[in-house]
């Protein structure tokens, strides 16, 4: 197939890469663009050359497949400095995404024009490299230091409008991109702009370096790229064009065969397989053009926080009137918050709200296409909202349950029509955590399961489908990492190492600081629940804690101390004194040791659940950690780290 091809159009050569599925840098593309210089620059009818791409969206960068493999030339920065050196001036027509390589090879081209809807951006750094082909030495001569460093080391993309704004675009082109595209080059001055590479370089004073590097330092937690990003957007400002891009190019290769850009390459391939389970293609998704929420408790607002941001009505469910007021003062409090933060116009806000109706009616339920529950985690008042819901809702409606430890059987026990039940595990807060455990039973039908990754896929949800088993994969695999880590601390780490370490790994919080935030009681009265059902659940330091009356943060103390007001640890006396006797005396264990033990056991939970087919692949058990328990992304996952590139 050709994936580079040439038209004309008067004095205009328009020319089109198709690569499907997003136009990557293959070494074909890379082939073809060189081509297609050599035959316009030979072609004395051609004034000047639009480059478009066929499909959804413009070059999406290098070929991410290519990346295990030694590159093949023509290696793309002579591909680029090929079209920028090019005897005709060439003209980026950017739609969808403009990323990596591909807004590097428009950074060649003399203009770049984009349809409102496009963005561009150099998300290298999320994939533990640094561009490799121009992005950081031109862009910092285009758009300046602040706005290069801002694209290159958060390798977030940018909208058209605001990419004008920076000088990354020269123009946006409404209506038809390519007429319109033809039409500038036909109309271009004389005089055209100096190509980038013959452009002088911005300077910087020493401290805008140092502040960069100490606030991007304390952003990433352990992670590479970002930092030598930033040290080849220096060096960009400091030496020639050539020098800048052998040192660029030097780093670039160096982290492409890097543990952390292998990590971050696996994760990147697992969230692409994660939305569309292969036995699941063809099968038709119920509708999902509504939703309603049992609950409006923090997990219920959250929800239906999410759907709201997908654009669906909700109906908020409640137990009596003064409850839906509750509900909607919570979901009012999510709303506002996005506003606080700049994520939500005002205006925007109060569409969201609207789009809600509180009610105590379940009748009001019978024209839902999905309707979740979030209510108290017990399984008698899970079945009576299931009863009703079986009364009221339609043959073909998903009924879905949001429990995270309960037997989702269980609960649908007695429900008509169980193929269309379903448990989807949603985490908190709802609205933010990307992971979504889809987790159906044995009476599930295909359609429902199908309608839950469909929903996955509309709310911007990682999926994972996950088997039924207590705590599913992610409460599991923390019962587990908790039990290690308090292991460690009757062999006698201090509790403050194990989280030291933990931090040092990656993680924003160790495993005691994060249950002291979000509480000791909870898993407390699950213990003290299985306890009751005279199960043999053995006495952990935690439930010492909590019976001395230490349930975290919101009793002033759990396994830290913590002043009124402060949200900082401070070890405690009290605490030492409460687990004497259970604890061996002080040991001491390095950082990387008491981290590998920790992940090591989460890894070996995870062997277990993928033994018994509680999860599909490894790589979902990576993106549950990653996308529901604040695993370090470049580290991959518990179960990237044991496998033998981890
Ligand atoms: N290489 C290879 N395959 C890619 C790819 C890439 N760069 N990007 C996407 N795919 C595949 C993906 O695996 C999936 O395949 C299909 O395309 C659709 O993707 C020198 C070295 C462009 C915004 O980081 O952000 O350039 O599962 O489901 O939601 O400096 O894909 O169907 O088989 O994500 O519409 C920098 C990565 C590379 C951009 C489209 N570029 N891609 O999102 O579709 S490094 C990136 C994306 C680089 C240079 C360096 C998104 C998208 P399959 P999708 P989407």
């Amino acid at each position: 197939m050709t994936v580079v091809t040439i038209a004309r159009e008067g004095k205009i050569a328009v020319v089109t890469v198709d690569n499907p599925p997003v136009n990557a840098l293959s070494q074909a593309v890379r082939q073809g663009l060189c081509e297609a210089v050599a035959a316009l620059d030979a072609d004395p009818g051609v004034a000047a050359v639009v480059l478009t791409c066929a499909g959804r969206t413009f070059i999406a960068g290098a070929d991410v497949n290519e990346f295990g493999k030694p590159p093949q030339p023509p290696h793309l920065p002579d591909a680029i400095s090929a079209i920028e050196m090019a005897a005709k001036p060439w003209i980026a027509a950017i739609h969808g995404s403009a990323l990596g390589g591909g807004f590097e090879v428009a950074l060649g081209c003399r203009f770049r024009l984009a349809a409102r809807e496009a963005s561009v951006g150099l998300p290298e750094v999320t994939l533990g490299i640094v561009p490799g082909a121009g992005g950081t030495v031109r862009t910092v001569r285009l758009a300046g230091v602040e706005v290069a460093v801002d694209l290159v080391t958060t390798g977030k993309p940018v909208r058209a409008l605001r990419a004008i704004e920076l000088g990354l675009i020269d123009r946006i082109v409404e209506g038809d991109l390519r007429s319109g595209a033809v039409t500038f080059a036909e109309n271009l001055a004389d005089e055209l702009p100096v190509p980038l590479s013959l452009r002088a370089a911005p300077s910087m004073p020493e401290t805008f370096w140092e502040n960069a590097e100490g606030a991007i330092a304390k952003r990433v937690r352990g992670e590479i790229a970002p930092l030598r990003a930033l040290a080849c957007l220096r060096r960009a400002t400091e030496v020639d064009f050539a020098s800048a891009m052998a040192f660029e190019r030097t780093t670039f290769l160096n982290l492409r065969a890097s543990k952390q850009a292998a990590a971050l390459r696996h994760v990147f391939f697992a969230e692409r397989a994660a939305p569309r389970p292969a036995p699941l293609a063809g099968i038709e998704t119920r509708p999902l053009r509504n939703a309603a929420v049992i609950g409006g408790g923090t997990m219920g607002a959250g929800i239906a926080a999410a759907f709201r941001d997908a654009g669906l009505p909700v109906i908020l469910i409640e137990r009596d009137d003064a409850a839906v007021e509750r509900g909607l003062a919570n979901l009012k409090a999510i709303f506002d918050g996005a506003v606080k933060r700049g994520r939500l116009t005002e205006v925007a806000a109060e569409a969201r709200l609207a789009g809600v109706i509180g009610s105590t009616d379940y009748a009001a339920l019978a024209d839902c296409d999905l309707v979740i529950e979030a209510v108290f985690e017990e399984l008698s008042v899970k079945r009576q909202v299931f009863d009703e819901l079986g009364r009221v809702c339609r043959a073909d409606a998903v009924l879905a349950t949001n429990t995270s430890y309960l037997d989702p059987r269980e609960i649908a026990q007695g429900l008509p029509r169980p193929g269309r039940f379903i448990g989807l595990h949603f985490f908190s807060p709802a609205n933010v955590m990307k992971l979504l455990e889809i987790v159906p039973t044995p009476e599930t039908d295909a359609a429902t399961l199908a309608t839950g990754f469909a929903l996955a896929r509309l709310l911007g949800k990682v999926p994972v489908r996950a088997g039924i088993c207590e705590g599913f994969i992610g409460n599991r695999i923390l019962k587990r990492y908790r039990a290690e880590a308090e292991a460690l601390v009757r062999q006698g780490v201090a509790i403050a190492d194990v989280d030291a370490a933990m931090r040092a790994f990656g993680f924003a919080m160790g495993p005691f600081e994060a249950q002291d935030l979000g509480g000791l009681d909870i898993a407390f009265l699950q213990r003290e629940g299985a306890r009751a059902a005279g199960l043999d659940v053995p006495e952990t330091l935690g439930d010492i804690l909590v019976r001395a009356g230490r349930k975290g943060q919101k009793t002033g103390g759990g396994w830290y101390d913590y002043k009124p007001g402060d949200r900082r640890a401070h070890p405690s006396q009290e605490v030492d004194q409460l687990l004497h006797g259970h604890i061996k005396p002080a040991a001491a264990l390095d950082a990387a040791a008491i981290a590998d033990r920790l992940v090591s056991a989460m890894a070996r939970e995870g062997e277990a659940i993928l033994a018994e087919g509680v999860a599909e692949r490894a790589s979902d058990i990576d993106l549950v950690e990653i996308h529901g328990y604040g695993f370090p992304r470049w580290r991959g996952g518990p179960m990237f780290c044991i496998s033998p590139g981890g």
